[in-house]
């Protein structure tokens, strides 16, 4: 990249970096709303599942449908010797969900589930089943002919 080309990128990201600062709100709220008293994962991720217009959450191995987030759906089950298949918080990892990652893998425009288990232990692929199917809590476990990501060069990664 020029110099010239250089500069131009620098000034239209300032230039964005201005805009949203203008637009950002003067103040920031937030609210706690607890999904489940039980320990299901080190990490959680969010997106629209049902396609619905509100951002749903994804924790372990079920979804909470949002706004409201008090309704559960089940992805998987789940694996911890725990109440409800949870873990033990003070003295257990998850080994079934310990993290939680987004991506549509099959290119249908509804984002799948990435969840990895503890180090060691598998990575596994739930495709979302779709609008109607989600709510019957359909999702497939998908680990054969995905083709993850690919690289500019289109060698997969
Ligand atoms: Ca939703
Ligand atoms: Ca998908």
């Amino acid at each position: 990249m020029n110099l010239r080309r250089l500069a131009a990128v620098a000034a239209l990201s300032l230039a964005a970096s201005a805009a949203l600062a203008e637009d950002a709100p003067k103040e920031i709220k937030w609210k706690k709303i607890i999904l489940t008293d039980k320990f299901y994962s080190e990490g959680a991720n969010a997106a629209d599942f049902d396609k619905d217009g509100n951002v749903d959450i994804v924790y372990g191995p079920y979804w909470w449908a949002g706004p409201d987030f008090k309704t559960r759906h089940e992805i998987f089950k789940p694996t911890g010797k725990g109440p409800e298949g949870s873990w033990k918080p003070d003295n257990e990892y998850s080994r079934d969900a310990f993290f939680a990652f987004i991506y549509d893998f099959n290119g249908d425009g509804y984002p799948d589930y990435l969840v990895y288990g503890f180090p060691g232990e598998a990575a596994r692929v739930y495709l979302n089943p779709g609008k109607d199917a989600i709510l019957k809590d359909m999702w497939q476990q998908r680990n054969d002919d995905l083709v993850f990501f690919k690289s500019a060069s289109g060698q997969c990664e």
